[in-house]
């Protein structure tokens, strides 16, 4: 399977367009809770709750020695077929573009990555060669900076200016020849997302900001599902991973990511 279809097969065994995103942080886990353990409680309550995992590499990293191990450690947690993405916003020039589609895909063998297409097609191309591999470009982030870069008007054509984020969903579509491109949308930027779903009926969209950065939950299942009613992967971690600060964790994130997936799925009947 390829990363669009392991995602399809994840959405519809598990009726949810739901990720949670594995961004462990030491200091709001549990006290005497290592974070692999952290991890696999969480992934062990939730798996049958998701259509996807993400997993940060910042929070790994910030780990030191350990980090690389246990981020491998907790991608091993997750079952063979539900879409892991490895959200290490890549973006460099095309030789060194190339080593890190290698870690990403081959050494660490995620399903898809997010990648940073400021650095333009050559930065991009390496992952692409991947072509069942999905590779997210960072298109309107959710936070408030995004506005700074993204939202500038820039001269497209000679008769078109349009703000940067559409104009890297623009080239997104004509870079896609192998059909797998995806973009991120926050869920910080619903009039954005709707720009970006309209532009590309078919694409998945990654779509963050659900939860702790208070993006519209109403407004992301609207505007970012597909004409199937799939193919938009909202993402939430903080909300889900930290719902209780105690023992019971794991359960906590159950009932979070159980409450997010059936709202979403509520909001996905009332579309018509
Ligand atoms: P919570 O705010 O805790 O739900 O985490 C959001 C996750 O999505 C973090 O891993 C962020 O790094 C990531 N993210 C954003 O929050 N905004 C973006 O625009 C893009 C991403 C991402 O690429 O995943």
């Amino acid at each position: 399977m390829n990363f669009t279809e392991k995602l399809t097969h994840a959405t519809v065994k598990n009726q949810s367009l739901l990720c949670v995103g594995l961004d462990p942080d030491q200091e709001k886990i549990p006290e005497n809770v290592s974070v692999p353990e952290f991890n696999r409680a969480i992934i062990e309550a939730t798996a049958d709750l998701v259509c996807a995992y993400k997993i940060n590499f910042a929070f790994y990293e910030a780990l030191g020695d350990d980090g690389m191990n246990i981020l491998k450690e907790t991608k091993s947690f997750i079952p063979g077929d539900i879409p892991v993405i490895g959200d290490a916003k890549r973006g460099d020039i095309g030789n060194t573009a190339k080593a890190y589609a290698r870690a990403i895909f081959d050494y660490l063998d995620f399903d898809a990555a997010t990648v940073n297409p400021y650095l333009g097609y050559d930065s991009i191309e390496p992952f692409l060669q991947y072509r069942e591999r999905g590779i997210f470009l960072l298109c309107r982030t959710s936070n408030a900076g995004a506005v700074d870069f993204q939202s500038l008007n820039i001269e497209f054509s000679e008769k078109e200016r349009l703000p940067l984020f559409a104009v890297v969903a623009r080239r997104a579509g004509e870079w896609n020849i192998h059909g797998n491109i995806g973009l991120v949308v926050g869920a910080t930027y619903p009039d954005e997302l709707k720009i970006i779903r309209e532009q590309h009926p078919d694409m998945p969209l990654l779509i963050p900001g659900i939860g702790a950065q208070g993006g519209d939950l109403e407004l992301t299942v609207r505007y970012g599902v597909d004409r199937s009613g799939e193919k938009a992967i909202i993402n939430s971690s903080r909300q889900i991973l930290y719902a209780s600060p105690g023992k019971d964790y794991a359960q906590a994130a159950r009932q979070a990511a159980a409450n997010l997936r059936e709202q979403i799925n509520h909001i996905k009947k009332t579309i018509s």
